[in-house]
């Protein structure tokens, strides 16, 4: 029989607070499986070319190459990722919580480097992509390392997934992060294991201080979507940076009227 990960509870705080956190969505074991991969990525012992960015492009104080390390698509470099724990249970997941038609739409890792000090600014993850006409969608953010205040573990806005999308504008450079108005005063922050994990919806306003400590702060991300949703995106040439990291763009006008 198929596993079941969620109480109904858990779906319910999911509806309505836009995020949910999940413990122990893989094991110790698992943890340093995943931190292994992860290391050869940042090292560049798998090159990635241009699916590598700086997220965090004109907002830090530059004193390293990359204030926040963007890696879009690790999945398509190292293809066992993809029947490997977490994305599986993950996929089980998201479909408790948005319905048994999604699928992956994209992978990503983000790391805060020691002492980089450069918070993900503000902002709500449907800017960023196409108006798609059934909107549900689930990310899954993955704590490596113990995720802090201080080494930048995700703030969410509970309740911002039912409102409006709040009007976008770059943070830094043009092609670099998107941001909206919005405070810590409205959030509430979601301090981690490794190896546990929050799910997040498009709409959920959400952001991260920077890394203040010594060591790193590597989460690996997965977003769900309907497989119909993941088809249109992909006839529109949207496929969330695969090949083109730093190409980031305000989607603020499909959000008009
Ligand atoms: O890891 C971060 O700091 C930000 C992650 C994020 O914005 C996301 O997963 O949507």
């Amino acid at each position: 029989m198929k596993k079941t990960y969620l109480s109904e509870e858990q779906i319910d705080f999911f509806n309505k607070n836009g995020y949910l956190t999940v413990e122990a969505l893989i094991t110790p074991a698992e943890v340093a499986i995943y931190k292994a991969i992860y290391n050869d990525f940042l090292s560049k012992k798998i090159d990635v070319g241009a699916n590598r960015s700086d997220l965090g492009d004109g907002l830090g104080d530059n004193k390293t190459d990359e204030n926040i390390t963007q890696i879009m698509w690790p999945s398509d470099f190292v293809k066992e990722l993809a029947s490997m724990p977490f994305h599986t249970r993950a996929l089980d997941i998201a479909k408790e919580l948005i319905g048994a038609d999604v699928e992956m739409d994209f992978d990503m890792l983000i790391n805060k480097a020691p002492g980089t000090n450069t918070s993900t600014p503000w902002h709500q993850d449907e800017a960023y992509w196409l108006n798609l006409p059934d909107k549900r969608a689930a990310s899954c953010w993955l704590a490596l390392d113990q995720a802090t205040v201080d080494n930048g573990c995700m703030w969410f806005v509970p309740g911002s997934n039912l409102k409006a999308v709040r009007m976008h504008r770059f943070a830094g450079k043009e092609g670099g992060a998107l941001t909206c108005d919005a405070t810590e005063d409205e959030a509430v922050c979601v301090e981690l294991k490794p190896g546990s994990c929050t799910f997040h919806q498009g709409r959920t306003l959400h952001y991260s201080r920077g890394n203040s400590t010594s060591s790193d702060r590597r989460a690996f991300i997965l977003n769900f979507r309907p497989g119909e949703m993941i088809k249109y995106e992909r006839a529109h040439n949207f496929d969330h940076g695969r090949n083109n990291a730093g190409d980031r763009k305000v989607k603020n006008e499909n959000f008009k009227g």
